[in-house]
């Protein structure tokens, strides 16, 4: 049992806080977002405020089914206000604009490339998610979530085990499940939510990743690329959701790669997934980061060139016996 002292200096600040900003990661994901509206949640039921902060322009996945927009605000914390960053690495990679402005910072986080920056910096990375983390605060306020925070925090749970399947399901994360599901949170929406939203175009894209796989390394590493023109051919379907855990799925793939474009915004995205083998340190090569088995990172060179990096990469790592 790791020493909670973190915990308490945490919860002690939501407790205490009169004004929070809660930030996120640069892109955020179901659990950074739901970690973020379960924290709004506990200042709430603390009698304090909070908000959610994200950098202008960022568009959120959809997440209507726990998020209310209307506490999102596009800019930096304003001052006084205590920073809460939750799932977060660093607090670069939450991309506000933090020049000039001072105040307490509070790490919440289960990256174990976190940089443990903050006042406080409670990095847990035996967590499955930042959501579990703040299940723990709510159990060391002694306070229940209501049932949208329970909801935004299951979400975030389900999530980052996909949904109960990799190695981060612990007790840990079945406990805090629970806990919400007691809370109000609903199993059975929540995946319906998250896992059958797909669209046909989806689905075709989805085909299409699966149907431009390339075995690597004997068949241990699977890469797929999907290029504007694939986009485009799948109806302008840009949701790759759970296409990378399909290939890896497959037998003998122990390294599966997604590569595709993001027309809108004139990158290539590349998520890696693997059992074994550290891909958190691949993307970190490549400015990216992530956990040993699931990781990513975007990059402005063509689908094409970086397919093939990670080509010669995985060839060469997996075909020496120290991988
Ligand atoms: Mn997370």
């Amino acid at each position: 049992m790791p020493d909670d002292g973190d915990i308490q200096a945490a919860a002690t600040l939501v407790r205490t806080t009169a004004r929070a900003a809660v930030a996120v990661h640069e892109d955020p994901d179901l659990d950074a977002l739901g970690a973020a509206v379960g924290l709004i949640d506990l200042l709430d039921l603390c009698g304090e405020h909070g908000v959610l902060r994200v950098r202008p322009g960022t568009e959120l996945p959809r997440c209507d089914w726990f998020l209310d927009v209307a506490t999102v605000q596009h800019g930096p914390p304003a001052s006084g206000e205590t920073l809460f960053v939750v799932d977060s690495g660093s607090l670069e990679r939450t991309a506000l604009d933090l020049q000039g402005w001072v105040g307490t910072v509070v790490n919440i986080d289960h990256h174990p490339d976190n940089e443990r920056f903050g006042d406080v910096a409670l990095v847990r990375p035996a967590a499955s998610s930042a959501a579990e983390i703040v299940c723990q605060i709510a159990e060391a306020l002694g306070r229940v979530p209501t049932p949208r925070g329970a909801t935004a925090l299951y979400t975030g749970i389900l999530f980052d085990t996909g949904h109960f399947r990799h190695a981060s399901t612990g007790a840990g994360a079945l406990r805090a499940a629970a806990a919400m599901v007691e809370a109000g949170a609903r199993p059975d929406a929540v995946y319906r939510e998250v896992y059958e939203d797909r669209t046909l175009a989806d689905l075709r894209l989805w085909a299409r990743a699966v149907a431009n796989a390339m075995p690597l390394a004997g068949g241990r590493a699977v890469v797929s690329v999907l290029t504007e023109r694939d986009i485009a051919a799948c109806g302008g379907s840009d949701r790759a959701t759970g296409v990378v855990e399909t290939l890896r799925s497959a037998r003998g793939v122990e390294v599966a790669a997604l590569v595709r474009a993001e027309p809108r915004r004139s990158l290539t995205k590349v998520s890696l997934r693997s059992v074994g083998f550290d891909v958190g340190a691949l993307a970190r090569s490549r400015g990216g980061g992530g956990h040993r088995m699931a990781a990513g990172f975007t990059t402005d060179e063509s689908p094409e060139e970086v397919a093939a990096w990670l080509s010669t990469e995985l060839d060469a790592c997996l075909s020496t016996a120290s991988c």
